[in-house]
Formats: C-alpha cells, sequence, structure tokens
C-alpha cells in the first residue's frame, strides 16, 4: 500500500482531526501584484519579461541579496557592515575587531511567550534575513502517528508551502524551519519578516537536491550513500516586511487560523487588520474632540469599547482598557501598544540575550554532507559559539508505519491496527536533526538558527561541544525529572550551548562529534548499502531524484523548452518528474462555461503562489517567442467544484518541472536514520529506556 493510500485510511478509519499548522498562506505583499499586467502583451516577450522583473523587484532594495551572491562570505560581509553603520564598500573585510552579534535571542516582548529573537541591526523593507534556514519537511506525521499528538509537534510546523514545491511533495506536509520560523514569536500586528515566496526562486535555489548543488554535481548517483539523510530545502529565507529598526523584536506571521484555533488557552489574540481598526476608531474619537485637546471622554471610549466588544471580541482585544492609555496608543499605533518592550534598546539586547549569528550556512567541507555551519567571527576557545532552546520528542512521535500483506504480526516491527497489519518502514527525516540517546525515547530538537547545520567531524576534528546551557531560561531541573514526568510536559525549558573546544577563525567550518553510537550507525549504514547494491538489491534505495528535474529549471536554462503531452510520448520525462503552473485562477466565475473548458489568457496576476499540476498542450512560437497553453483542473475550496481550465499564453517562467510526490530521496526506504548523541555524561541515565535498538522499538497498540 503506498503512503497515500495509507494516509487515507488512517485519516477515514480514525476520524484524525489534521493538527493545524502554522501556515502562512498569505502570499507576500498582495499589493504588489498585478500592477504591472497592462505592460504584458501577448505578442511581445520583452515586455512580459520586463513586467515580471518589476514584479518581482516588488521593493527596491540595494542589499537585496541574490542568490548568486547568497554565500556565506557576502553574508558576513553584509552584516559586518550593517552592525557598524558603514556602507562603504572599503572596508577591511578581514578585520574582525569590530564584527559585533547583530542577531539575539531573549525574553519576548509578549507576555508569556517565552524567548523571542531581535535584531541590533537595522533592515530595509525587503532585505532579506542573513541566515538561510533548513526546512525539514514531515510526512503525513499524524496518520504515521495515530496515536496521539505531541503538542509541540502541531505548534511549530508551517505550512508545506514554505518550500519550493512543498506541498507537492507529500499528500500532507508540515515543515520544520529552525531560525525565524520557530525561535521567533508572531504578533499579527507586528510582523516585520515574512518567509520569501518560494515561486520567486528557481527550484534549484532552495537547494532541491542538496547533493548536486552542493559540490557534487555531476558526479551525483544513486549510488551516494548519503542520499535521503539531509533535507534538500536548506535556503529557507525571510525578508524584511517593513522597515526595521534597530533593537526591534523579529515577528512573524503564523497567521489568523494559527491564533484562532488557540484561542481556549493562548486567549484572544487580534488579527492586524483588527489593530488597524482599533487605530481608525481611536483616531476618529480624538477628532471629535473641540478644542483639539488630547483628551478622550471615559465614557464615549466605554461606549467605543461596548461596541466594539458586541462586533468582533478580537477588535475589542486590541484597544487598550485604559482610557488614560490613550494618547499613547493613538502615537505609536495599538499594536505596538500591545507590546510596548517590542523595541529595546542594544544594550539591553546584550545584556539579557544570547548571540545567535556566530554561525552561518555555506557549502560544507566535507564530501557528501551537504551544507554545513560556518563562523562568522573568530570564536576563542571556550566561548559559546551559539545557545538553542530545544524542542521534546518521543522517538515513536517520528516514525513511519506502512500497511503490508500477511499476517506475521509479533515479528519485529510489526502490529496488527484494526484488521490491517503495520509494518514500521523507517523514520522521519527529523530523526537526522534530533539529539538524544540511541537506547532512549525521548529525543531533543534545536531550533536556533543555523544550528542544524553543524556537520559531524571525527573526535580530532571536533572544534565544538554541547554542554546544557548557562543562560538562565534552561530549566536544569528538569533533567531529574523523570521521563514520563518529561513526556507529560510538552515544553520547551531545555537549551543547551555549544561551545568551541578550539580556538575557530572567520569563516572556519563548525564540526560536533556526534558520538560513537552515531558513527557505528553510519557505518553500519555504508556496510547494508554496499551490500545492497552487490545484491542487485538497489530498488532498496529507488526513487531518488537524479538531476534532471534540477538542471531543466536552473536560471541558465530558464529558456529551455517543456515537452507538450504529445512530445512526452516520443520523449518522456522521468516518471517522477510533473509539469506544474503558476496559476491563480480569477476570482469570477468563468464566463465559458458551456464549453468543456474554461479558456482564459494567462496575466501577471495570475501570478500568485498557487502552482497546480498541469498538462501542457501546445508551445506555439510567436516571433521566434515560445508560449505555452496549458489545461489544469483547479477545485474551487468554497463550492469544492473542479473547473477544467484551457490557459493561453503562459510564459516559460510560469511553468516548472517538480518531483511527483513522495519521489524525492528523503521519502525512499533505506535511507540512513539515527540521533545525534549528546555527549554520554550530559543525558541523564533515567532517560534511557530503550531495551533493544530504536529499530526495534515498537509502540503498544
Ligand atoms: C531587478 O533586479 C535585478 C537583479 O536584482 C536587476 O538586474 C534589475 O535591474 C532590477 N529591475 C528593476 C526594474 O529594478
Ligand atoms: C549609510 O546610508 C544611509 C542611507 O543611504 C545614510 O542615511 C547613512 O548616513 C549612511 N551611513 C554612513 C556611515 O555613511
Ligand atoms: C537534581 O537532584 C539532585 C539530587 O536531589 C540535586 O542534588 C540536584 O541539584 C538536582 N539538579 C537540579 C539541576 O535541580
Ligand atoms: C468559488 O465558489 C464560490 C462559492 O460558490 C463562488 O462565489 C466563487 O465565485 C467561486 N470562485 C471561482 C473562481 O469560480
Ligand atoms: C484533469 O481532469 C481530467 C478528467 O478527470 C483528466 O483526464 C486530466 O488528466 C486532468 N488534468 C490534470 C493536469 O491533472
Ligand atoms: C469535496 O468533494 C469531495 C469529492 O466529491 C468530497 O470527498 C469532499 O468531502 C468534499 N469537500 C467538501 C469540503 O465539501
Ligand atoms: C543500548 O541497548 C543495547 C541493548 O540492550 C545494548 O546492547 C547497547 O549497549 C546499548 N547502548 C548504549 C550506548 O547504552
Ligand atoms: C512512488 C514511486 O514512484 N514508486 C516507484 C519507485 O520505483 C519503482 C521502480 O522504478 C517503481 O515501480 C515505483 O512505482
Amino acid at each position: 500500500m503506498t503512503q497515500l493510500l495509507l494516509w487515507l485510511w488512517l485519516l477515514l478509519l480514525l476520524l484524525l482531526p489534521i493538527a493545524t499548522a502554522k501556515v502562512d498562506n498569505t502570499p507576500d505583499d498582495k499589493t504588489t501584484t498585478a500592477k504591472s499586467s497592462s505592460l504584458f502583451t501577448r505578442y511581445d516577450r520583452n515586455a512580459y519579461d520586463n513586467a515580471a522583473r518589476n514584479h518581482f523587484n516588488s521593493t527596491a532594495d540595494d542589499e537585496k541579496l541574490t542568490y548568486g551572491n547568497l554565500d556565506k562570505d557576502a553574508i558576513i560581509k553584509r552584516r559586518q557592515r550593517k552592525r557598524n553603520n558603514d556602507n562603504s564598500s572599503q572596508q577591511d573585510d578581514n578585520d574582525d575587531s569590530n564584527n559585533k552579534c547583530t542577531t539575539y535571542l531573549a525574553p519576548s516582548s509578549i507576555p508569556n511567550s517565552g524567548l523571542g529573537m531581535y535584531t541590533t541591526i537595522p533592515y530595509a523593507k525587503g532585505d532579506t534575513f542573513l541566515l538561510p534556514e533548513i526546512g525539514i519537511m514531515l510526512q503525513d506525521k499524524d496518520a504515521h502517528y495515530p496515536q496521539g499528538s505531541n503538542k509541540l509537534l502541531a505548534q511549530y510546523p508551517w505550512g508545506p508551502g514554505i518550500l519550493t514545491g512543498g506541498h507537492r511533495e507529500v499528500t500532507t506536509g508540515a515543515v520544520m524551519v529552525p531560525g525565524l520560523g520557530m525561535l521567533a514569536n508572531s504578533h499579527l500586528g507586528l510582523v516585520n519578516f515574512r518567509h520569501s515566496d518560494t515561486w520567486r526562486m528557481q527550484i534549484d535555489e532552495d537547494g532541491t537536491d542538496s547533493l548536486s548543488l552542493e559540490g557534487l554535481q555531476s558526479s551525483t548517483t544513486l549510488k551516494d550513500v548519503g542520499r535521503g539523510s539531509s533535507s534538500y530545502h536548506s535556503r529557507v529565507l525571510f525578508h524584511a516586511d517593513k522597515n526595521i529598526q534597530r533593537g526591534e523584536e523579529l515577528f512573524v506571521n503564523y497567521g489568523d487560523e494559527w491564533f484562532t484555533a488557540r484561542e481556549s488557552w493562548i486567549g484572544v489574540i487580534p488579527s492586524a487588520k483588527n489593530y488597524e481598526e482599533a487605530d481608525r476608531l481611536i483616531a476618529e474619537l480624538f477628532s471629535e474632540n473641540d478644542g483639539g485637546h488630547d483628551v478622550v471622554d471615559p465614557q464615549a471610549y466605554e461606549v467605543l469599547l461596548q461596541d466594539a466588544a458586541e462586533k468582533d471580541k478580537r477588535l475589542r482585544a486590541a484597544f487598550p482598557d485604559n482610557v488614560e492609555d490613550l494618547p499613547v496608543a493613538k502615537d505609536i499605533g495599538t499594536a505596538r501598544f500591545s507590546a510596548r518592550s517590542s523595541i529595546q534598546s542594544v544594550e539591553w539586547i546584550e545584556e539579557n540575550g544570547v548571540c545567535i549569528d556566530n554561525l552561518v550556512s555555506g557549502t560544507s567541507t566535507i564530501a557528501q554532507a551537504g551544507r554545513g555551519a560556518f563562523a562568522t567571527r573568530t570564536i576563542n576557545k571556550g566561548a559559546v559559539i551559539t545557545t538553542t532552546p530545544l524542542i521534546t520528542l518521543e522517538r515513536e512521535q517520528l516514525q513511519l508505519w506502512e500497511e503490508v500483506d500477511g499476517t506475521d504480526v509479533g515479528v519485529q516491527n510489526k502490529i496488527k491496527k484494526e484488521d490491517k497489519v503495520l509494518e514500521m518502514v523507517g523514520h522521519q527525516l527529523l530523526l537526522n536533526y534530533c539529539y538524544g540517546h540511541v537506547n532512549s525515547s525521548l529525543i531533543l530538537f534545536p531550533y536556533s538558527p543555523t544550528v542544524n547545520f553543524i556537520n559531524h567531524g571525527s573526535k580530532e576534528k571536533a572544534n565544538a561541544e554541547i554542554v546544557w546551557s548557562s543562560y538562565p531560561y534552561h530549566k536544569g531541573e528538569w533533567l531529574n525529572l523523570s521521563l514520563e514526568e518529561m513526556k507529560e510536559l510538552q515544553k520547551t525549558g531545555l537549551m543547551f550551548d555549544i561551545v568551541a573546544t578550539k580556538d575557530i577563525s572567520l569563516g572556519g567550518e563548525v564540526l560536533l562529534y556526534y558520538g560513537k553510537d552515531w558513527e557505528d550507525s553510519w557505518n553500519e549504514h555504508i556496510e547494508d548499502w554496499t551490500t545492497a547494491e552487490n545484491e542487485q538489491d538497489g530498488m532498496m534505495h529507488k526513487n531518488v531524484t537524479d538531476t534532471l528535474g534540477v538542471h531543466l529549471n536552473q536560471r541558465s536554462n530558464s529558456d529551455s523548452i517543456i515537452l507538450t503531452v504529445e512530445e512526452q510520448k516520443i520523449q518522456p520525462y522521468p516518471p517522477y518528474l510533473e509539469t506544474v503552473c503558476r496559476f491563480k485562477p480569477p476570482a469570477e466565475k468563468c464566463q465559458d462555461e458551456n464549453n468543456d473548458y474554461c479558456t482564459i489568457r494567462w496575466s501577471l496576476s495570475m501570478n500568485e503562489m498557487h502552482d497546480n499540476p498541469c498538462d501542457v498542450i501546445s508551445r506555439p512560437s510567436i516571433d521566434g517567442n515560445d508560449w505555452y497553453f496549458v489545461r489544469m483542473n483547479i477545485t474551487n475550496s468554497t463550492s469544492n467544484e473542479t473547473t477544467r481550465y484551457h490557459v493561453e499564453f503562459l510564459p516559460r517562467y510560469a511553468i516548472r518541472l517538480i518531483n511527483r510526490e513522495y519521489t524525492k530521496d528523503q521519502y525512499s526506504r533505506g535511507v540512513f536514520r539515527e540521533v545525534i548523541g549528546l555527549p554520554e555524561s550530559l543525558f541523564p541515565d533515567h532517560w534511557i529506556d530503550l531495551k533493544e535498538e530504536d529499530d526495534n522499538y515498537i509502540y503498544q497498540d
């Protein structure tokens, strides 16, 4: 049974609620959409290209990092200049002496929200956040772990759309994005960073296949033992949504639904629109004042509050409770008023926070390791490189189960559930990013920026080690809790520091010794892999990508043609590729209902973050330019009706090839999975509960 069917089966059988993920479906900056559509005429490719270019440069920003120079050295230099407030290009880039930290972990300004992230450098609207992050896809997590859900694992993931091609990668994807995606809080009225629209990037550019991109290029083969063991999505980016000043807490947009779904325990949280309306109503109240003095009649305010409460409790929550606060709220806006300490002095941040930008990701110096973490400044032996909070998970929450034929239940890894036999076939990729002990069911996932890029180095090569954090927010007393108590808690609180064990120079790769158990597992994996090859049993490792899809989509190849359905009959694409078109149907109902298809012409206003599987019907060439006529089926989510569209004159730009569901390396069988070993001395003995190797660990029905 395929994963898809398994998922459907479990969903129907158990009527599982689909956990609300932290979904940010809001297309980036709606206001920029379609403003240039008049420039685009169907016969004029150049006009289209220009229009598209304007469209995608939606914000003027000379600091914007294009992918061409998004390498670690460029990032280090830019950040250094920003912190020093120096625009000159003459600065000696090797001078590290004044290279101060720019991003901190510190207590959030939102009450009861724990820690948050702060910047000590300003960002202009459109600037890219200078720490490209990894995105780790969880496949159908609720279906694979049907017997309960971890509150934390429901809290943090984003919707799959945050990754290039993400929502076509698996049936129900949820994505862990550390750094801004997990550590930063969300204040809907003060959102200052948004994840960058993946359609603005070419498919290769978020590291669609890290192996093919990180130095191996053409030598990538299906035989690579490391395939599928790390995430392809290694360049998830966020950009400033507005100008941000020094000292601001960083807020991302979890989406309205994230808050409304959790109202019973986090309270009523206003939306961005609620704050805007509150600002408008308060301004009106002041303008009604005769004589213009800055005092509001308390009774008038009481009436306003009551009206607001009747209309919408979220709107009411946007207002200050006390009339005396109104002048300030009017001045700084109700959103800022609700989190007044969200702009701090640099001194406060340095005193109360810890630096979390000593590391940046880049191509690893280790063969097959994909990306790695590099020092952004000189780090002396004994200094803390970074500090990270940890999510507590249970190993079984990351197990993958599939229905199999047969009745030999009781054999390793098989259980009977209702009248189906399920076999444990592996673990979520996330396991490889968790820390723990091979014989403990408790695992820890760190989520500070860039920590998940740190690679394994041998005992000799490692230049860093893990210690429990000295930051006061680390709840060291939890280490005395029993395993059951820890699992009950479902809270974040443990933190570790990564400390330099040698002097590390600027740009040096930071390596941790993952432990002997991890090394043993890796060597065993190599052994198995080789044996499988020898036994012509390569299928075990099949359904991996090769680089064709990547190359076809690369920027340099953006003029390469996409084959029509007819052409593909003669010259097929590999079976794991599918064609998707960027198309958002217009809001109004189709005019052309009498035909089988709704025929419309593509325009820039359809250029939103939606990719739908499409069939290329023809590719007319007009004045030497190729255009695409495509067909696709789109289901209206309100009416649940499917409309078949025939869309004409798509530019090449709006079409690309992506992997079909479950065909990327991380979803194939036999890929490497093991937790990173925490040093024995750190891991509490009373958390070691597994008698057998983890693969034999079976959860009870
Ligand atoms: C858009 O950005 C590209 C690269 O960043 C640049 O070459 C081009 O001139 C920009 N176009 C406009 C209209 O600003
Ligand atoms: C850097 O550029 C900004 C904007 O162009 C300007 O306001 C600022 O004064 C410049 N800083 C220095 C040190 O030149
Ligand atoms: C854990 O318990 C031991 C013994 O009761 C105690 O000495 C130690 O201080 C506790 N550790 C923490 C971090 O609370
Ligand atoms: C989707 O369905 C709703 C409700 O029937 C309708 O109002 C809307 O126009 C439809 N949208 C499109 C694009 O057809
Ligand atoms: C659209 O639906 C039709 C009829 O079900 C089907 O034949 C066709 O393959 C679908 N097209 C795409 C692109 O999925
Ligand atoms: C939409 O239609 C499908 C198939 O007809 C059905 O299974 C599904 O429950 C419907 N969804 C809604 C929201 O009505
Ligand atoms: C884990 O448990 C197995 C089986 O009991 C044992 O052989 C192995 O030594 C244990 N590993 C560690 C690191 O404790
Ligand atoms: C999901 C998927 O694409 N599975 C394929 C994996 O590869 C084998 C052999 O090529 C195919 O038979 C499967 O359909």
